[in-house]
This record gives structure tokens, sequence and C-alpha cells, in this order.
């Protein structure tokens, strides 16, 4: 009687689990979600030495396809240190003039170089949150003239 009553409270376990499988599993693959898309262009035609926009706002756990632009004629890095410590890279996207793929990068990335009328595509997922003012642009003099900016990640 007892070893039944045993048998039964097991059976209710094992049907506990059964029924509530997804109690018991993770959020799945978050790099192969939907992604959400994002535009920063460096610099503009006019030659201004910002970012646009120079704040940018992320979310922990959401896929983005971040297009970094530079519509202007030198080129531009984007480079935060922060932010590159921050998120999981899944790849980063470099196209050719018609706008198709031509190679992708895999692993950490701490700065995109962006050539001019070029675009790169920088796809990752925010995995800690913060704030980063350390988004610059490298090359000498460009972040004195205030190209720089900021990244929150919530
Ligand atoms: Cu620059």
């Amino acid at each position: 009687m007892r070893k039944l009553k045993t048998l039964q409270a097991n059976l209710m376990i094992l049907f506990a689990f059964l029924l509530f499988p997804f109690s018991v599993q993770g959020a799945g693959d978050l790099t192969t979600q939907q992604p959400v898309e994002l535009r920063v262009e460096l610099g503009n035609k006019e030659d201004a030495l910002r970012f646009f926009p120079d704040i940018i706002q992320l979310e922990t756990g959401k896929l983005y396809r971040l297009i970094l632009l530079n519509p202007s004629k030198q080129k531009h890095y984007f480079s935060s240190e922060g932010m590159s410590q921050a998120v999981f890279t899944r790849k980063v996207q470099i196209n050719g003039k018609d706008g198709k793929p031509i190679a992708e990068v895999k692993g950490q990335i701490r700065e995109i170089e962006v050539y001019p009328e070029g675009f790169a595509e920088w796809w990752f997922v925010p995995v800690k949150t913060g704030v980063f003012n350390d988004l610059k642009c490298t090359i000498p003099g460009h972040a004195d003239e205030g190209m720089l900016g900021k990244i929150v990640i919530k």
C-alpha cells in the first residue's frame, strides 16, 4: 500500500513535468529572431563631424541590425569599448556597391571603420545593461570636434 502511494506520487511528478515542459526550457536561440533595424550615419554630406543620431537606445535580449552608413567624403569609425563588452555579435556584414553582401565577419567586434559612401551592418544581441558614454570616431581630431555619442542598454 505504501509502495503504491509512492508510485502514485512519482507518477504525479512525472505528469507535472510532461504537462509543463516549457517551465524548464530556456528562451531559445536569441540570434535567429527578427532583427530590430537601426540606422546610424557617420557624418553627413556637409562633412559634419557627428553621429546621426548620437544617442542609441537598446534593450537586452533583442537582435539588432545596426546599419552604419557613411554619407560623407571621409572615412569614420564607430567605436565603443563599453558597447562591445555588453553585446554578443552574431556577425558584421559588409556589402558591395550594389548593396549585396560580400563578406561576413564573426567574433567580438570593438570598432568598425566605414569608408566614404559605404555601409556595414552589425548584427548583435545586447546581453548587459549600461550607459556607455564612449561612442566615438577614433580618427585623430574627430572626437574633439564632437564626433561622440552615447549608447544606452536597458
Ligand atoms: Cu570620424
